[in-house]
């Protein structure tokens, strides 16, 4: 077979998509830093529906790896092209898929081989935005108190070597620095991760690293650069050699990294742009003036559920999500603890139906077509928990209303950082604070520790992984949170996770 690349999309299947625009005259408006799978499934798909409808070639995107060479050395014989294959089943079971070739990306830089070129591009004429899919934790924040951790290794690097940036906010600033310098006009800079208010939060973080550059640079990048908030919505699950084989099958040509999602997508961002942009709203975006409403329920609703269900599931030793569906108990589990414990402290959120957002979000997770995996989505829990879980806990605590169900998705992941499931299997668990995490937990625990003599083992291992103020800023002061985190986290001790959904939910009854 041959590679799927421009002068081969004659020979694509009949029925696969491919751009209905001339490549050629695609200028590279958009710099998108981390390069992977959730943007090329998501931002790409809809940015390509964005240039059919209108014909505006100014918004190409050019992509940069911020560590590894895998993409561009995977797309660079296609000049960029992949296959987008959204694959779902239809109320009878039968698989369906929908699958197109993107023709938006023009090519893929990789930062740590040339970081110099990929601030240069952020400085070009031609670069409008520069968009962000680096996950919570390229951020380099305390995800607590979501301040820019200047003693985080890559950030302290980026201080020091100012021409040769390794971060994402060091490649940023270096970027936006070279843009003044060369005269250039602001730009947009978009987060596109699950995190509350991710553009505030580039901002700040931006503006710090820039503050101990120089302050001049700092007040240029904050009267005219934006950073509009979003909230983005689409499961795209890690591309596998499988995929691989059944997708260059189906195109009749090799591509040697398509992306496989979901069809669902949602895209809410603020029409905040320094500079002019892409149509979006055609390809099933929308502006908005403020994105914050639909980032709340994103997070608690859809990421929490992904979370609490990926913990518990990994533990048991089940390793995709439409499997852990099948978990008795774990549907009625998920939502109630999103109608009965999230949604009363969100607030009305207007255009939106909560319980009927929940009953598709859980839907959208029995897709059999994915496979995706439980591991995938359990990585990385400092950074996730408290924006998908702690908020909602706050806010309920705040107003002495118990959290029962949510104390059993933290109990699950307390359960899940110990690295091994209850069949015996054990995994790595991949979170960057889990050294820190462990190291705290023997200190708080051994003798002088934090933790009170007068609890018994279990009690004190909980109340020492809770007082983790990175994740849990002050919540172990709540007697009321560590008292429900410990019962579910001996339940799970006790009887397992099957064990407990059962006891959580055996009350009320399973809805399907
Ligand atoms: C998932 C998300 O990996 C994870 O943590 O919860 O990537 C999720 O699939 C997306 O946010 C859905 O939009």
């Amino acid at each position: 077979m041959q590679r799927l690349a421009p002068q081969h999309l004659h020979a694509l299947s009949v029925d696969v998509g491919r751009p209905a625009y001339d490549r050629t005259a695609l200028q590279a408006g958009i710099v998108h830093l981390g390069i992977g799978a959730f943007v090329r499934g998501h931002l790409a798909a809809v940015n390509e529906d964005a240039i059919e409808a209108t014909g505006d070639m100014r918004f190409g995107i050019v992509g940069v790896s911020l560590r590894s060479a895998d993409t561009r050395d995977a797309l660079k014989p296609q000049a960029g092209l992949y296959a987008l294959a959204l694959r779902d089943a239809t109320p009878d079971g039968h698989a369906r898929e929908l699958v197109r070739v993107i023709g938006n990306l023009l090519r893929v830089m990789v930062a740590p081989e040339h970081p110099e070129a990929v601030v240069e591009r952020i400085a070009h004429e031609h670069t409008r935005i520069v968009s962000l899919t680096i996950t919570e934790k390229g951020y380099c924040h305390d995800p607590a108190s979501r301040v820019l951790l200047f003693e985080h290794p890559d950030i302290a690097h980026d201080l020091a070597n100012a021409g040769r940036p390794r971060s994402a906010i060091g490649l940023l600033v270096r970027g936006l620095e070279c843009r003044r310098l060369q005269g250039r006009g602001p730009l947009t800079s978009m987060s596109l991760d699950n995190l509350a208010s991710n553009g505030d939060l580039l901002c700040g973080l931006v503006l710090e690293f820039a503050a101990r550059v120089n302050a001049d640079l700092a007040g240029w990048i904050a009267s005219g650069c934006t950073f509009p908030n979003s909230m983005v919505d689409r499961i795209v699950p890690r591309t596998t050699a499988h995929d691989i084989d059944t997708l260059s099958n189906r195109l009749g040509l090799v591509d040697a990294w398509p992306v496989v999602a979901e069809p669902a997508l949602e895209w809410a961002v603020e029409d905040r742009f320094a500079a002019d942009r892409p149509r979006w709203d055609m390809g099933g975006a929308q502006f908005v003036e403020s994105a914050r409403a639909f980032e709340r329920v994103k997070l608690r609703v859809v990421n929490a559920s992904h979370s609490a269900l990926a913990y518990l599931a990994a533990s048991a030793g089940v390793r995709t999500v439409d499997r852990a569906m099948a978990i008795p108990f774990m549907r009625s589990y998920l939502q109630r603890m999103v109608d009965e414990e999230i949604a009363p402290v969100m607030g009305p959120v207007r255009g939106v139906d909560l319980g009927a957002f929940s009953a598709r979000t859980l839907q959208r997770f029995d897709n059999p077509a994915l496979a995706h995996q439980t591991h995938q989505i359990a990585m990385d829990g400092s950074q996730k928990v408290p924006q998908r879980l702690l908020d909602s806990i706050r806010e309920r605590l705040a107003q002495s209303l118990p959290v029962p169900m949510l104390a059993l998705a933290v109990a699950g992941w307390l359960r899940y950082l110990e690295g091994v499931d209850e069949r015996g299997q054990k995994y790595e668990v991949n979170d960057p604070l889990a050294a820190a995490m462990a190291q705290h937990q023997t200190q708080a625990e051994g003798s002088g520790g934090l933790v009170s003599r007068a609890l018994d083992a279990p009690h004190r291992r909980v109340l020492a992984a809770l007082s983790f103020t990175p994740v849990f800023g002050n919540l172990a002061q709540s007697q009321a949170f560590v008292e429900a985190v410990h019962l579910q986290a001996s339940s799970l001790r006790n009887i397992g996770v099957l064990g407990t959904l059962a006891a959580v939910c055996g009350a009320g009854t399973e809805t399907r």
